[in-house]
């Protein structure tokens, strides 16, 4: 199974992403945009793993302890790529975020995960391969809490990509923390 960790959204900063991924499905000639339901922040790929890794992947999880945060956008860009560009939503810079995925991709590595070295740069695919003569620009800012990451499993089913959440990690909350 093709195994990935990742921030899922509430219903109403959903829909603020979907708004942004179709004013730029308007302004393209050419692309593959996310479904709905498939937008996701990536907290770490794991690629191809078996039950034992499954359980591993776990446990790095149930290690790392983080209170509720809050997320924000700000701004939508690209990375270049031949033949259409990967377009995004960046997160802006947040350091509980950057201490959740560091502590979480420190895990997984002593599990022996190989996690991608290059600097941690928090975003939100809206789709793919697109060709458009829109430029990345700032937003209106719109955020959520973040109470839980998840083990997400990623299958091609019927052509399409579709990602289920197979376990789930909660934050715990202040209180919880100082009864510990
Ligand atoms: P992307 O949105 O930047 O492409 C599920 O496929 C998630 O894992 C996606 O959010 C994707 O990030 C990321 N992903 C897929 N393949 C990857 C790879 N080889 N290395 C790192 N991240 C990957």
């Amino acid at each position: 199974m093709r195994l990935f960790i990742a921030i899922d959204f509430h219903a109403e900063f959903r829909m603020k992403l979907v708004a942004l991924r179709d004013e730029l499905r308007m302004e393209s000639m050419q692309g593959r945009f996310t479904p709905s339901e498939n937008l996701h922040l990536t907290l770490a790929f794991l690629g191809e793993c078996d039950d034992k890794q499954l359980g591993e992947a776990k446990s790095a999880m149930d290690r790392v302890e983080f209170k509720p945060f809050s997320i924000h956008i700000g701004r939508i860009d690209r990375f270049r790529r031949r033949g259409g560009d990967l377009w995004w939503a960046g997160v802006s810079e947040n350091q509980p975020l950057t201490q959740l995925h560091a502590e979480l991709t420190d895990n997984l590595r002593e599990a022996g995960f190989q996690i991608e070295k290059r600097r941690f740069s928090p975003h939100i695919t809206l789709g793919r391969e697109i060709v458009t003569n829109a430029s990345p620009r700032l937003i209106e800012k719109f955020g959520q809490t973040v109470e839980s990451v998840k083990l997400m499993k990623s299958e091609r089913i019927a052509g399409k990509m579709v990602y289920t959440s197979i376990y789930e990690k909660s934050s715990r909350s202040s209180s919880l923390l100082n009864q510990s």
